[in-house]
């Protein structure tokens, strides 16, 4: 323990630790990021798993293991074998998901569904009704599976976020990353009676990025949001190329109804921000994809009464990034 950086993240973790609030503490945090593998690492030198693995709970990780880093991570963590495995069950998710298998991030137990890879046509056809120019068909590959999160973010999700991350706070949030509309509907930290399972709004990009990051994971691109929506599909909707409400929904809270890799609300429900800024096609990850892109970003998915236009799979909203508005919340992916 005299190595300086080793010191430095066990101030990090153990100050965690001081402040990690009770659920009705609302003290702010000294360290406001979530833990990374290697605080958790050395967490694990100075505290009991358990409190590590509550400090998870609380704080959310930024690194979800692969297999890889399992191993290091098991090397390098000395500790009972039961409770690293507790760790280990916390942070990793199943190995070998099938498509559409379910699983609950630890992080913000929010339930999340398996995303093969492949290749797909983004876009949509010359022929398809209401089509933008904007939509040029081409071929995107995901090359890697993902999770992706079977619902919008939930008011009762984001109350959780912003308990734990008192900048994000309606009342605290710096100006610059909202347009003056932030959690409109909300009474400082309590959300409209209710509404604990609807999905949350009037939250801006920089905001659903923050709590995505908080949770572990992040927003999913544009390709990986249509890919997703689409589950194999080409039509215009992912149950065919004639519009149905029932699937779609008319109401913000979207329908019950799941698309084939088991996503709800995709089309309908609220519009759902991405990771991407709006540029032309081909999709690329040409910088669009970064956090320091300038420019719109990306919704997608339409809202419950946006009308069949804009609920088709391939169209593209844009909106910059400050935006705070009623019908536009977001998902999370994963990887
Ligand atoms: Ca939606």
């Amino acid at each position: 323990m005299t190595h300086p950086p080793m010191l430095v993240l066990v101030a990090a973790v153990a100050s965690a630790v001081a402040a990690a609030p009770a659920a009705s503490n609302l003290q702010p945090k000294a360290v406001a990021d979530p833990l990374t593998l290697q605080q958790i690492e050395e967490g694990l030198k100075v505290l009991t798993p358990r409190r590590v693995a509550g400090l998870i709970r609380e704080r959310g990780a930024t690194f979800i293991l692969d297999a890889a880093g399992e191993r290091r991570f098991r090397a390098a963590a000395s500790t009972d074998p039961a409770l690293l495995e507790e760790i280990v069950g916390l942070l990793a998710p199943p190995r070998n998901p099938s498509t559409g298998m379910e699983w609950t991030a630890p992080t913000d137990r929010r339930a999340m569904v398996w995303i093969p890879a492949g290749t797909f046509q983004m876009g949509s056809p010359n022929t398809e009704s209401a089509r933008e120019p904007d939509e040029t068909l081409h071929a995107v590959t995901i090359a890697n599976g993902f999770w992706m999160e079977s619902t919008e973010v939930t008011y009762r999700a984001f109350q959780r976020f912003i308990l734990a991350n008192p900048e994000w706070q309606k009342n605290r949030i710096d100006r610059r990353l909202h347009d003056g509309n932030y959690l409109l509907d909300w009474k400082g930290n309590e959300f409209p009676a209710g509404k604990a399972d609807a999905p949350v709004v009037s939250v801006s990009w920089h905001a659903a990025r923050a709590y995505a990051v908080w949770a572990g994971k992040r927003l999913p691109t544009e390709a990986q949001w249509e890919y997703a929506s689409r589950a194999g599909r080409r039509s215009a909707y992912w149950w065919g190329d004639t519009f149905d409400a029932a699937p779609a929904g008319a109401a913000l809270t979207g329908s019950a109804v799941r698309n084939p890799w088991g996503l709800t609300a995709v089309l309908g429900g609220v519009w759902e921000w991405t990771s991407s800024a709006y540029r032309n096609y081909p999709f690329a990850d040409d910088g669009r994809n970064d956090a320091s892109a300038q420019g719109d970003r990306v919704m997608r998915g339409g809202a419950g009464a946006s009308g069949p236009p804009m609920l088709r799979s391939a169209n593209r909203g844009r909106t910059p990034p400050e935006t705070c508005s009623e019908l536009l919340g977001f998902r999370c992916a994963l990887y």
